[in-house]
C-alpha cells in the first residue's frame, strides 16, 4: 500500500499521463484551416441562399431518389434506368439563370446519390452518366462552366454510401439483399473508388465551392478515412469547404455545419444534432415540395411567401437556407418550381439588404421574428406579430434612427436598459416580412 506521498506522485503521473495523451489526440486530430479557407468560409455566410439540386437516373422513375431502396429492386434490375436517361432538354445556362433570378448565390447539385451512380465523366467505373446512358454528355461539366461564367458558386453533393458498388461492404443500417456478393474490400471503395471520384470532381471542373457529403449514417461506427478524405479535399483546392451531413458534432477538418430540413438546433425531423456550432458556418437545407428528386405524385409546393419566411429565419439563426429542387428527367424544370423562385427573386430585390452579407442580429429570435445585422445595421424582421407595438430584449448599441425596409419611413422607438419597444407600421395585405432597420452609433 503507497504512502501519501506515494500515492500523490500516482496520482500526479497518471495526470500527467492522461494531459499528455488528451494533447497527443487533439495534435494529431489538429485542423488548421488555410486563410483561403476561412476566407471562403466567409464568403459561404454571405451568400445566405443556395439552390440544391437532386437529379439522377432515379428521376426517371418519378419516385424519388431513394426508389432503388424503397422498392427493393436488385442491382440488375437498377442496370436498367441509366438507358432511359435522355435529358435533351437540359440547359445548363437556364438552370443557372433561374438559381440567379431567385437570389440564390451557389448551387449544390448531386454528383452521385445513394444509387452511386455518377452524374459526371469518372474514369474510375463505368457507372456514370457518359458511358452508361445514351446522353454520353457530363452536364457537371456544363454546369461547372456555366456557374463560372455567371458567378455562382458551385457545390458537389457526394454520397458516401454506395447501394451499387460491391466494396460498400461490410453494409449499413439501409441495406437490403439486391443481389451483390457478401463480400467486398472497403478500404478499396474509401481509397480507390471514392477519393478517386472527388480527386476527378476537384480536378476537373475548376474551382469548386465545397463537397456536401450525406449518408455517412449509414455506417456510423465504420471506419471512414475522414481524416484522409478531408486532407486530400483541402489539398486538391483548399478553398473547398467540407460540408457533412452526418447530424453528428462537427469533426475537426469540417468547414461548414448543416442542418437537414431544420433550423440550426431545432431537431424537428428527429435525426439532427441540438448541437450548434459556434465557430462554424451553418447551412439548414429543404425542400421545395415534398421530396428532393422528381416524384410525379408531389404537388405539395411551398408558397414563396413560405420559403422567404424560411429564408428569413435561417438569416436570423445565422444560417444559410439550402432550398432545394428536383429537375425532370429530362432536364426541365417543373414550372411551379420556377414561378416560385422567380416571386421569391422579385422580394429579394426589394428585401436583399436585410439579408444578403449578414449575421444573425443580437436579438434572439422569436415566434414574433428574428434579427440579423451588418456592420451600423440591425434588421428587424417582423414574421408574426399583429400589435402595433413590439417590446424586444435589451439591446446594447445606442440606437440612432429606425426606418422601414424598402420605403426608407421613419418609425418610432423607445430604447432603455430594459429593452427596445417599436411602434409598428400596420402590416401590408399578404406581407411576408415587415422589416425594420437599426441603425446604431457603431
Ligand atoms: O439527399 C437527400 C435525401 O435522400 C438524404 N439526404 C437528403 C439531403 C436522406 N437520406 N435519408 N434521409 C434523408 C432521412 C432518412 C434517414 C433514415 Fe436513418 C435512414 C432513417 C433511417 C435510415 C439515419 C440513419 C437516420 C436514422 C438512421
Amino acid at each position: 500500500m503507497p504512502n501519501g506521498r506515494g500515492r500523490f506522485a500516482q496520482f500526479a503521473f497518471i495526470l500527467t499521463l492522461a494531459v499528455f495523451i488528451s494533447e497527443l489526440g487533439s495534435a494529431q486530430s489538429s485542423y488548421q484551416p488555410s486563410p483561403e479557407n476561412l476566407q471562403a468560409r466567409r464568403e459561404f455566410q454571405d451568400m445566405k441562399f443556395g439552390m440544391f439540386i437532386h437529379w439522377g437516373v432515379y428521376s426517371v422513375l418519378g419516385d424519388g431518389e431513394w426508389v432503388f431502396h424503397n422498392r427493393k429492386l436488385k442491382v440488375d434490375e437498377y442496370n436498367r434506368l441509366p438507358m432511359f436517361f435522355d435529358p435533351e432538354k437540359f440547359d445548363a445556362h437556364a438552370w443557372v439563370s433561374l438559381a440567379k433570378s431567385a437570389g440564390m448565390k451557389y448551387i449544390t447539385i448531386t454528383s452521385r446519390h445513394h444509387d452511386g451512380f455518377a452524374m459526371f465523366d469518372s474514369k474510375i467505373s463505368d457507372w456514370n452518366i457518359v458511358q452508361r446512358t445514351p446522353y454520353k454528355k457530363d452536364p457537371l461539366k456544363m454546369l461547372a462552366d456555366e456557374c463560372h461564367r455567371q458567378g455562382i458558386k458551385l457545390f458537389f453533393y457526394y454520397s458516401q454510401l454506395d447501394w451499387h458498388n460491391p466494396d460498400y461492404y461490410p453494409r449499413g443500417v439501409t441495406s437490403w439483399d439486391n443481389g451483390r456478393p457478401d463480400h467486398g474490400d472497403w478500404d478499396a471503395y474509401l481509397d480507390h473508388y471514392m477519393d478517386g471520384q472527388l480527386t476527378e470532381l476537384l480536378t476537373n471542373y475548376g474551382p469548386v465551392g465545397g463537397i456536401w457529403f450525406d449518408g455517412m449514417w449509414d455506417k456510423p461506427n465504420a471506419d471512414w478515412h475522414l481524416d484522409k478524405t478531408y486532407a486530400l479535399i483541402h489539398k486538391l483546392q483548399p478553398a473547398a469547404l467540407i460540408i457533412p451531413n452526418h447530424h453528428q458534432t462537427p469533426r475537426p477538418g469540417e468547414d461548414v455545419q448543416t442542418f437537414e430540413r431544420d433550423l440550426p438546433g431545432q431537431n424537428t425531423a428527429g435525426f439532427n444534432t441540438n448541437y450548434v456550432s459556434s465557430q462554424l458556418p451553418l447551412e439548414s437545407s429543404d425542400t421545395l415540395n415534398e421530396n428532393w428528386g422528381f416524384n410525379i405524385g408531389d404537388s405539395k409546393y411551398k408558397s414563396a411567401a413560405e420559403l422567404e419566411r424560411r429564408l428569413v429565419r435561417a438569416a436570423g439563426n445565422n444560417s444559410n437556407l439550402l432550398m432545394n429542387i428536383g429537375p425532370y428527367p429530362n432536364g426541365e424544370i417543373d414550372p411551379q418550381f420556377v414561378s416560385r423562385l422567380h416571386e421569391i427573386g422579385e422580394w429579394m430585390s426589394k428585401y436583399g439588404d436585410s439579408i444578403y452579407n449578414t449575421r444573425g442580429g443580437p436579438i434572439p429570435p422569436g415566434d414574433w421574428g428574428v434579427t440579423t445585422q451588418k456592420e451600423n445595421k440591425i434588421y428587424v424582421h417582423v414574421l408574426n406579430w399583429s400589435a402595433p407595438m413590439l417590446a424586444l430584449a435589451p439591446v446594447t448599441r445606442k440606437i440612432t434612427a429606425a426606418h422601414t425596409l424598402p420605403e426608407n419611413s421613419p418609425v418610432e422607438f423607445t430604447q432603455n436598459p430594459d429593452g427596445l419597444i417599436l411602434k409598428l407600421p400596420p402590416a401590408k395585405e399578404n406581407e411576408t416580412d415587415r422589416v425594420i432597420v437599426l441603425t446604431t452609433s457603431m
